[in-house]
């Protein structure tokens, strides 16, 4: 009996290291455009590595069970197996411990940091209808097009939608937030480094909640440009605010899709109109 708990123990330990190794050695999530982005990154990475050992542990009992106490030639169930209420027990406190642990940090821990102060460089106004995206900014310009926001920057956005739910969606910037008729939801974004939708496409407003037949078309692209930049994008848009028609066809051009999809953001456009 003992022998058996040290060889389990063994492979455990082993098994538990190589995931740890892989976990915290292996990139697997890239990059993000904003704070909040590496708050996300690493609450991911910090569950992996908690789950890691207990994962392992299952795999382990589970493999060893199977090849050690094998029976070839059993035609028939064994007998019941009785509870070993110590082990119930301490299996109940460890879980229960790392379920509490998980709830603190990164739950309530990376809720707070996530949220941090509420107060904001600049609010940005989103709202969301089937099936497109309006951002209007301080100096009143809107955009359906793409959106645009200078970098080292901490934005609020205030999020509503004028049909059914949809969700404001900046994969690049980590973050999501639901955009619900007669509500006004925000979310806060702190912009860390430049970036363009044409180099990555993880820089794109997406709706993230299901809202009928042009949902996956429901896309903006996303610049992340310098102060100056930005300062002189707006105050274009604002003078020479895009004709109504244009916005729409470019409302539909810039969906996530490219090429393949232009025929269905056709289509969806006929349906609109
Ligand atoms: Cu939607």
């Amino acid at each position: 009996m003992r022998r058996e708990w040290l060889v389990v123990g063994a492979i455990w330990a082993a098994l538990t290291a190589l995931g740890e190794f892989v976990v915290t050695t292996w990139t697997m999530l890239p990059e993000g455009y904003s704070r909040e982005s590496h708050v996300v990154n690493e609450a991911y990475v910090l569950l992996l590595v908690m789950a890691v050992p207990v994962f392992a542990f299952m795999v382990t009992m589970l493999g060893y069970s199977i090849v050690a106490f094998r029976h070839p030639g059993a035609t028939e169930d064994g007998p019941n197996l009785g509870n070993n209420k110590r082990v119930v027990w301490i299996w109940l406190a460890v879980t229960a411990a790392l379920d509490l642990a998980v709830l603190i940090n990164p739950g309530f821990v990376g809720l707070r940091d996530i949220r941090g102060t509420q107060s904001a460089d600049m609010a940005i106004e989103v709202v969301g209808q089937r099936w497109s995206w309006t951002v209007t900014y301080e100096n009143g310009a809107t955009s359906t097009t793409e959106m645009v926001v200078p970098v080292d920057t901490r934005i609020r956005f205030d999020v509503t939608s004028t049909d059914v739910l949809h969700s404001f969606w900046v994969p690049g910037f980590g973050l999501k937030v639901d955009a619900v008729p007669g509500r006004t939801t925000q979310m806060y974004v702190t912009t860390e480094r430049t970036g363009d939708n044409a180099d990555d496409s993880r820089l794109r407003v997406q709706c993230a909640e299901l809202c009928g037949l042009s949902h996956a078309d429901m896309a903006m692209t996303v610049r992340v440009v310098e102060r100056a930049e930005y300062d002189a994008w707006v105050e274009d848009l604002k003078n020479n605010p895009p004709a109504a028609a244009q916005q729409a066809a470019g409302a539909t051009a810039t969906t996530a899709a490219g090429e393949q999809n232009d025929q269905q953001a056709g289509a969806a456009a006929g349906q609109e109109g």
